[in-house]
């Protein structure tokens, strides 16, 4: 009889029983908005304040755009190994294989990470095949519209004036984004494992950026904080856009709307694919409360920073660190 021992990157990956496990059941509260419907300003704000977490429905992106970076996605990650690793390793950018930064952390995944110049993938980073990077361009530029739709309700819903004052941070000529696509295959150890316990496919963190726009094939895994803390699976939606709130609108915001700690847990049978665009500003863009957004004799509560020096303190740091907490007054 052939026993089939589970790798030891596997077992470092096991998280044991915790309250909100791989177990528990979907949360039925994530927030729908449709950015062109009436009171999308509100909604996304108020999303943003509750969870720091919503999806946009009916976000214009077609179909035919997502499918086709998909299906390129899915090809080149079945592409034998010595092949992927031609692109990598990811340092930070390019294909990586569980290895996740600088630091020593790990997940049950395989990525590709790379530098998006305005509304394209830049021209330096690695990718792997041409019809790779036409897809991901159409995507891109498709998706950073997004990005720059719920900018502009955040501002119209907070009451800062002009409307793209924060959407045109990332959209600058020299704003700073990335696009990163992840291939998180099943995981059979998860079979023989009791149903409390899960294996970490992208560990426990916040985006530093401003916010971030996910789409995902249909399997589920992504997890979210709520504010009292309790980890909550968040229902796959394969036709919506999922938007996060990253460290950089929480300190413009003085902490009105917060970065949300959010995780990836592996699955056993499906594979999961998802594609998110990170919408970051210029590396000279100074973050710091917006005057607007203080009460009278309000003070900011955080010590401002531009944003290529968070960037830079950000890879030093360790995925689940509290990057914001330096700063915090
Ligand atoms: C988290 C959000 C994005 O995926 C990312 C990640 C980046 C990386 O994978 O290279 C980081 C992580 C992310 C924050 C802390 C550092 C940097 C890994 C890591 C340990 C691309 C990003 O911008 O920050």
């Amino acid at each position: 009889m052939v026993v089939l021992a589970p790798a030891l990157d596997q077992i470092s990956l096991v998280r044991s029983p915790e309250p909100g496990g791989a177990s528990s059941s979907f949360f039925p509260g994530v927030p729908a908005v449709d950015l062109s419907g009436p009171g999308a300003a509100m909604a996304v704000v108020d999303a943003c304040e509750r969870f720091g977490f919503f999806k946009v429905v009916n976000h214009g992106v077609p179909m035919g755009v997502v499918d086709r970076l998909e299906a390129e996605a899915v090809r080149f990650f079945a592409k034998p190994q010595a092949e992927k690793d031609a692109s990598g390793p990811a340092n930070p950018l390019g294909y990586g294989n569980k290895r996740i930064g600088r630091n020593g952390d790990m997940g049950w995944l395989e990525y590709l990470l790379l530098a998006v110049d305005q509304a394209s993938v830049s021209k330096a980073s690695p990718v792997p095949s041409s019809s790779l990077r036409d897809a991901m361009n159409e995507y891109v530029g498709a998706v950073r519209g997004v990005a720059a739709s719920v900018l502009e309700a955040v501002a119209e819903g907070l009451g800062v004036a002009p409307r793209d004052a924060l959407s045109r941070m990332v959209t600058g000529a020299a704003s700073d984004g990335v696009f990163r696509v992840n291939h998180y295959p099943p995981c059979p150890l998860l079979q023989r494992l009791p149903d409390s316990c899960s294996v970490t496919g992208f560990g426990e963190h916040t985006d530093p950026q401003l916010v971030s726009v996910l789409r995902s094939n249909g399997t589920a895994g992504l997890q979210l904080a709520l504010r009292d803390g309790r980890w909550v699976p968040v229902p796959p939606d394969r036709d919506a856009l999922f938007v996060i709130v990253g460290d950089s609108l929480e300190v413009l915001t003085n902490g009105r709307l917060k970065s949300v700690r959010h995780r990836v847990v592996a699955n056993s049978l499906k594979p999961r694919v998802s594609m998110i665009y990170f919408a970051g500003p210029a590396p000279a863009q100074r973050i710091a409360p917006l005057p607007e957004l203080l009460g009278h004799g309000e003070q900011g509560r955080y010590r401002d920073f531009t944003w290529g020096d968070y960037k830079k303190a950000a890879y030093r740091s360790r995925l689940g660190d509290d990057r914001l907490d330096p700063f915090r007054i």
